[in-house]
């Protein structure tokens, strides 16, 4: 069996999602996604480049040995545009396998550890009372976990994920008007002051069995974060995620040993080499990568398992960047991961996003059933596809009150 072709589209419906295709001459082919948020079209080109002529003749069924040829071989290794091209390739190729065995992929994970796994909601607020009302449409759809931000008082600007005026969805995501990012102001003593009581008040309105996330979103110092992780810990929360900036494994043990509040890090990471030795040490309680730009389900898998033997569970990235194509891959993961924690699940469910990549994965009171159809159970539509093209974007850029530069 040979692979005879790949193709690379980008874009789709408000996104700039990167799929390939790879067709084989027995007429099966396998589908990837290799969208790196705001940087869409630097994995499109490295596969359309340098990766899809290396593809072509090769059999399509040594999943591993062309993930070693990839990383192996690049000499220049790991980081996030090379991962997210790997991992679109690896995605296409066990979406082949399954094809081929006429199963999904979870079966050849090694089957199901669950019927379905939880998944939790983005609720947001321009203040509390607003982010109440939002944690309140998510309770009643059935969400049994859902991720609270909301503006800080006094804060000079929203802060991330957070709508500038009550009532407003914004795209924190992604800002469409260019790549000239905008900016927000941030204020770490502000937010260390109001956010326990805020989320205090949450658990008060909610009652004790919403599992209640947080995303500090990389912006205190390994001390604060202890000093946050302390304050809340009477409101016990499912996560607090990204306390510090990922890059610093060893920040994390100084939070450890101030708080058990839990600790979820991780959607930055592309290798279990930047997270071997946090994971090792037990300083975590949950693994944030995405099998999107963690070079796909066969390297997602081995983090899934060194995290396993150290009491860490799967929380895998899955904002709004995440196509179709690498939600799906996820959900055969979570399907089979003896460690499964929570999968993040951002509802795009709009006709246009699903005429673009029909499946039967179905999302249910917070729970993702994942489909039995072989492979990977996503299709793509490509003259769907012809009516999107690239459009611009950034994420905003981050400074203190007095123009420090600071992590968004
Ligand atoms: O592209 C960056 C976003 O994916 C990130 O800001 C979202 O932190 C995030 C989350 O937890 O989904
Ligand atoms: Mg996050």
């Amino acid at each position: 069996m040979k692979i005879t072709d790949a193709k690379v589209f980008v874009g789709g419906p408000k996104k700039n999602y990167v799929t390939l295709k790879i067709m084989t001459d027995q007429g099966i082919y396998g589908l990837g996604d290799a969208t790196l948020n705001n940087r869409e079209t630097l994995p499109a080109h490295y596969l359309e480049r340098y990766l899809i002529p290396n593809l072509i003749g090769k059999d399509p069924r040594n999943i591993e040995d062309i993930w070693q040829f990839f990383y192996r071989g690049a000499y220049f290794r790991r980081g996030p545009i090379a991962m997210a091209a790997y991992g679109a390739i690896d995605m296409a190729l066990w979406d082949i396998k399954g094809k081929l065995a006429n199963m999904p992929v979870y079966q050849l994970l090694g089957g199901k550890s669950r019927d379905g796994a939880m998944v939790y909601a983005h609720a947001t607020g321009a203040d509390l009372e607003d982010l109440m009302d939002s944690i309140a449409y998510y309770v009643e759809q059935g969400y049994k976990a859902v991720r609270v931000q909301c503006g800080i008082p006094g804060m000079p600007t929203a802060s991330y994920a957070v709508p500038e005026k009550k009532g407003d969805v914004k795209n924190y995501i992604t800002d469409y008007t260019g790549i000239r990012p905008k900016q927000e102001v941030w204020d770490s003593d502000r937010y260390i002051r109001y956010m326990p009581g805020a989320l205090a008040e949450i658990r008060d309105r909610f009652g004790p069995e919403l599992h209640i996330l947080h995303d500090v979103h990389h912006r205190l110092l390994p001390r604060e974060a202890a000093e946050f992780g302390k304050a809340v810990e009477p409101v016990r929360l499912y996560w607090m995620e990204d306390p510090t900036p990922a890059e610093d494994q060893d920040a994390l043990r100084l939070i450890r040993q101030h708080t058990t509040t839990p600790i979820a890090i991780g959607e930055v990471f592309n290798t279990i080499w930047d997270c071997n030795r946090m994971i090792e040490q037990e300083l975590l309680d949950f693994i944030r990568i995405a099998v999107a730009y963690c070079g796909g389900i066969t390297h997602a898998r081995r983090i899934v398992d060194l995290a396993g033997l150290h009491h860490v569970r799967t929380g895998f990235h899955g904002a709004p960047s995440h196509s179709p194509i690498s939600m799906a891959a996820q959900h055969h993961l979570n399907a089979w991961a003896p460690n499964f924690g929570v999968q993040e699940y951002l509802v795009l469910g709009t006709a246009a996003c699903d005429a673009l990549f029909p499946s039967d994965h179905r999302m249910e009171q917070g729970m993702v059933h994942v489909s039995d159809a072989p492979g990977l159970g996503v299709d793509f539509d490509e003259s769907e596809a012809a009516r999107y093209s690239y459009e611009p974007g950034s994420h905003p850029v981050v400074r203190l009150e007095d123009g420090t530069m600071w992590n968004y």
